[in-house]
């Protein structure tokens, strides 16, 4: 087992977040060498472990209290959140601060050529996505419902090859939207990337620590604004 004492930070390790991440951390203060591809790297001047994991695992790491903290892209956050509710779970952690990265958002699309007035002309259609729950609180809250095909990959490719209506997918620059001959026609979610805690007291020497980063995390992204 890891030692306990030092504080345990959950990041993506490789893909959109693990840089800005990083970044942020090291800006921080924290000398991390991050250069190995080791799951854990420790910090060299602070009691702190950087667990480095796929993001889908960092929410499930966070509320079951096996990190502290953890660094998440709301979407695949609140995601988790709708997940274990619909297992009857009730999922605790809190968000300590939105952060300056991960920018993009959760939206409807369909082929370009489709007339679209409103999330009503979706009602009973097959939508692929990979946020099965974000888009079902999207729908309910319009009194609307959707046949879902689960995706977790490839979902700009479903309507062109028949497997569904439209599609819910993440979205920045619109570009894999228009390569795929696809309208972006609603924005349900928008997200960036949050600091999370997980539930529980933390000890006085880690509170202490994580007062400390807030601070940094504070000056450094007022110092980008
Ligand atoms: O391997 P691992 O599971 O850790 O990573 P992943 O492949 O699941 O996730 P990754 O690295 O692609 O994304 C991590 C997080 O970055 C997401 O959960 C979002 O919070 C955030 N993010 C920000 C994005 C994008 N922007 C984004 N553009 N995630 C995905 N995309 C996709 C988008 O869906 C499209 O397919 O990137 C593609 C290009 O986008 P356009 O619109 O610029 O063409
Ligand atoms: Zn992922």
């Amino acid at each position: 087992m890891l030692d306990n004492t030092r504080l345990r930070i959950a990041m993506q390790k490789s893909g959109r977040l693990s840089d800005d991440s990083r970044e942020l951390l090291t800006r921080c203060g924290i000398k991390i060498n991050l250069q190995q591809q080791r799951l854990i790297a420790f910090a060299e001047n602070m009691p702190i472990d950087i667990l480095r994991v796929r993001d889908d695992d960092i929410p499930g790491l966070v509320m079951d209290g096996v990190v502290d903290l953890g660094i998440i892209g709301e979407n695949v956050l609140e995601e988790e959140v709708l997940t274990r509710r619909a297992q009857g779970e009730d999922p605790q952690l809190s968000i300590l601060r939105r952060l300056d990265f991960g920018g993009c958002r959760l939206s409807l699309a369909m082929p370009a050529d489709s007339v679209y007035t409103g999330p009503e002309c979706l009602d009973t259609k097959r939508i692929a996505t990979s946020y099965p729950h974000l888009l079902k609180k999207y729908f309910d809250s319009k009194g609307l419902t959707f046949k879902s095909c689960l995706l977790n990959g490839s979902v700009e490719v479903a309507p062109r090859a028949g497997l569904s209506d439209a599609i819910c997918d993440l979205v920045s620059t619109g570009a894999t939207l228009e390569a795929n001959g696809l309208r972006e026609v609603d924005v349900i979610y928008r997200s960036k990337a949050v600091l999370i805690q997980r539930a529980g007291e933390l000890s006085e020497d880690k509170q202490a620590l994580v007062n400390r980063l807030m601070t940094r995390i504070q000056g450094v992204i007022q110092a980008r604004e």
